[in-house]
C-alpha cells in the first residue's frame, strides 16, 4: 500500500462554513465542487470532509442519523458522487469523516433501541439503571452536565459522552462492530480514500463504567479514553474492512501520549495510519480544562512536539496541526492576529510545513483567518459553547466574563464562513449564513490574497511545491537548535544527504539569531523567507518579529 498519506498535504473543509451554492446560508457539496479548482491551485492532494451524513445538526453532523446518506442541506448523493468523481479528476483524494463513537438520537438503532428492554437493538447502546434518584455513575458530558440522559419509557439511563442527542454506541455488541464494518466497506467501495476517526480511542469503556474519584473537569475521562478493548477493536477493524483497500486512516484520539499513540500507528499492529493528538492543542488549558486559558510557552511547544517526533519516528507517523473545527484559529492562539497577521500566518505554516508529519491545512488558515469575537451569546451556534455559557450563567459569571474565554477558545472561531471575497457575506452565500461571516472578510479574502504575490495563500503553495520537491522535506531526521531559548524555534532536517535548516522567530521582537559555523560553511541557499531576505547566512543575523526562513544545504 502507498505511502500517499505521509508525502500528501491534507486540506480540512467544514462542508456548513465553506461555500453555499443555493443561497440558504449553509454550504454544500455543489459549493465544494465549485471550488476544487481553488484547491488544486493551492496543491492540496487529499481533501478531510467533516461529517456530510443526515444529521438533526445537534452537533453540526457529529450526531448522524443515517450513515448511508447526505444530510439534506449538504445535497444528495449524487452530489457526493460528483464531488468525489471531480475531485479524483484533478488527483485530489477524499477522506470522510467516521462517527461511530456515538450515533444521533434519531438514528433508528436508537429510535428501537429505546422502545423496550428485549428490543434487539437495546444492546446497540449503554443502557443502565440509575442509583435511586441519580444517574449510573457521576461522569460529565463534554458539553456541561452528566453523561447520562434518563429514559422515561423503560426506567432507564442512557450514557452520552457529548450532546443528549448524541447516545455512545456499544461497541462490546458483535452486531454493532458488524453493522459499522459494513457501512465502511459500502463508503470505501463508493471510492473515497479512507476516514478520519471520530474520538475513535472513546470506543471501549472500562468494565462496570465506575464512579470517577478525582472529579474534578471531565468526570470518567480515564475509564473511556483508550480503554480495555480499543486495539482488539481497531484491529479486527482493520482485519474486516482497513486492510483491504488502499487508504488512508487517521484517529482523532484525545489524552494520547506518545507511547500511548504509537500503540494505535505502529505499522505493525495493523490499526491506523496517523492520530491527532491534543497535548499541543491543551497547551493553553490550564486545571479547569480548555476555558481557563493560560499563557503557553514556545519551550513547551517545541517540547511537546519533539516528543511526538521521537515517539513515533521510528514506528508510527505523526499528523502536523494547529488548528482544526474544534481549536481557535491558529494564528490568533499562536501568532499575532493584530500587528503581524500576516508575518505569523507565514511562520506558523513554516513550522506545520516543515517539521516530520503529514501537514493538515483547516480551510481558511491559508489566507490568514483570524478568531472572532461576536457581542452576544445569540451570534453563536456551537452547542459545547452555549451549553457552557449557560452553565457559567448558573453559577453566577456575568456574560462579559464568560465571553471572554468564548472569544479566545470558542470551536465557533473556526466555523465562521470562509471569506471568498469582499462583498456581502464574504461571497459565502447569497442568502443570510447560518453563523455570522468575520466582520474583517474585506481586508481578508480569497480573492484580495490570489491578487498579491506576497499573500498567505502563495506562501502555502510555495511551502506545498516545496514538500514535493525536497524528500528531506518529508522523510528527514529533525534536530533541534536552541532548544531552550524562548523565542527561536529552530532545526535541520537529513535524509539522504539532502538538508534544510529552518529559522524562526516565534516572537514580536526583533532576535538575533547566532548560526552554527559548520552551517555557515556550507553553501546555504534560501528556499523561503516571510521577509525578503537579502543577504545569504553570515554568523549573526537579525531576525524580524515573526520572521522565519527555510534554507537548503
Ligand atoms: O471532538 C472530540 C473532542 O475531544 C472535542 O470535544 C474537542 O476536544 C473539544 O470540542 C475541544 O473544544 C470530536 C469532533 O471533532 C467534535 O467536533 C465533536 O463535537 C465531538 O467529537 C463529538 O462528535
Ligand atoms: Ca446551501
Amino acid at each position: 500500500m502507498g505511502n500517499w498519506w505521509k508525502e500528501g498535504v491534507v486540506y480540512q473543509v467544514y462542508p456548513r462554513s465553506f461555500y453555499d451554492s443555493n443561497g440558504d446560508g449553509i454550504g454544500d457539496l455543489k459549493g465544494i465542487i465549485q471550488k476544487l479548482d481553488y484547491l488544486k491551485e493551492l496543491g492540496v492532494d487529499i481533501i478531510w470532509l467533516n461529517p456530510i451524513y443526515k444529521s438533526p445538526n445537534a452537533d453540526n453532523g457529529y450526531d448522524i442519523s443515517d450513515y448511508y446518506d447526505i444530510m439534506d442541506e449538504f445535497g444528495t448523493m449524487e452530489d457526493f458522487e460528483n464531488l468525489l468523481d471531480e475531485a479524483h479528476k484533478r488527483g485530489i483524494k477524499i477522506i470522510m469523516d467516521l462517527v461511530v463513537n456515538h450515533s444521533s438520537d434519531e438514528h433508528i438503532w436508537f429510535i428501537e433501541s429505546r422502545k423496550s428492554k428485549d428490543n434487539p437493538y437495546r444492546d446497540y447502546y449503554i443502557w443502565r439503571k440509575g442509583r435511586g434518584e441519580n444517574a449510573p455513575n457521576n461522569w460529565t458530558s463534554f458539553f456541561s452536565g452528566s453523561a447520562w440522559e434518563y429514559d422515561e419509557n423503560t426506567d432507564e439511563y442512557y450514557l452520552h459522552l457529548f450532546a443528549v442527542k448524541q447516545p455512545d454506541l456499544n461497541w462490546e455488541n458483535e452486531n454493532l462492530r458488524k453493522e459499522v464494518y459494513k457501512m465502511m466497506k459500502w463508503w470505501l467501495d463508493k471510492g473515497i480514500d479512507g476516514f478520519r476517526m471520530d474520538v475513535i480511542n472513546f470506543i471501549s469503556k472500562v468494565d462496570g463504567l465506575p464512579d470517577d474519584e478525582d472529579n474534578k473537569g471531565l468526570v470518567g475521562f480515564k475509564y473511556y479514553a483508550n480503554g480495555p478493548r480499543v486495539h482488539e477493536y481497531l484491529q479486527e477493524m482493520n482485519r474486516e474492512v482497513l486492510s483491504k483497500y488502499d487508504i488512508m486512516t487517521v484517529g482523532e484520539t484525545p489524552g494520547v501520549t506518545p507511547e500511548i499513540g504509537r500503540l494505535y500507528v505502529d505499522n505493525d499492529r495493523n490499526e491506523l495510519n496517523m492520530i491527532f493528538q491534543f497535548e499541543l492543542m491543551d497547551i493553553d488549558s490550564g486545571k479547569g480544562g480548555k476555558w481557563d486559558v493560560v499563557p503557553w510557552k514556545l519551550t513547551d511547544f517545541k517540547r511537546i512536539m519533539y516528543k511526538w517526533y521521537e515517539g513515533l519516528k521510528e514506528k508510527g507517523w505523526n499528523s502536523v496541526y494547529l488548528n482544526n473545527h474544534d481549536q481557535p484559529r491558529l494564528v490568533s492562539r499562536f501568532g499575532n492576529d493584530k500587528e503581524y497577521r500576516v508575518e505569523s500566518a507565514k511562520l506558523l505554516a513554516t513550522f506545520i510545513h516543515t517539521w516530520q508529519g503529514t501537514p493538515y491545512i483547516y480551510q481558511g488558515e491559508e489566507i490568514g483567518m483570524t478568531n472572532v469575537a461576536f457581542d452576544s451569546i445569540d451570534d453563536y451556534r456551537d452547542i459545547e459553547t452555549i451549553n457552557w455559557y449557560n452553565e457559567m450563567l448558573e453559577k453566577g459569571l456575568t456574560p462579559k466574563e464568560i465571553l471572554e474565554p468564548i472569544y479566545k477558545k470558542g470551536r465557533d472561531n473556526a466555523r465562521t464562513p470562509m471569506q471568498w471575497d469582499d462583498t456581502e457575506n464574504a461571497g459565502f452565500t447569497k442568502g443570510i449564513p447560518w453563523i455570522k461571516v468575520n466582520p474583517n472578510y474585506k481586508e481578508i479574502n480569497v480573492k484580495k490574497a490570489l491578487e498579491d504575490k506576497n499573500s498567505v495563500f502563495y506562501y502555502y503553495k510555495k511551502l506545498i511545491e516545496l514538500r514535493k520537491k525536497y524528500p528531506v522535506i518529508v522523510y528527514g531526521d529533525i534536530n533541534l537548535l536552541f532548544e531552550d531559548d524562548e523565542k527561536i524555534f529552530a532545526y535541520t532536517r537529513s535524509f539522504e544527504g539532502q538538508n534544510i535548516l529552518v529559522l524562526m522567530n516565534f516572537s514580536k521582537d526583533e532576535v538575533e539569531i547566532e548560526i552554527p559555523k559548520k552551517l555557515i560553511e556550507s553553501k546555504m541557499e534560501i528556499l523561503i523567507g516571510n521577509y525578503e531576505v537579502k543577504d545569504c547566512l553570515q554568523d549573526k543575523v537579525i531576525f524580524k518579529p515573526y520572521e522565519a526562513r527555510v534554507y537548503k544545504y
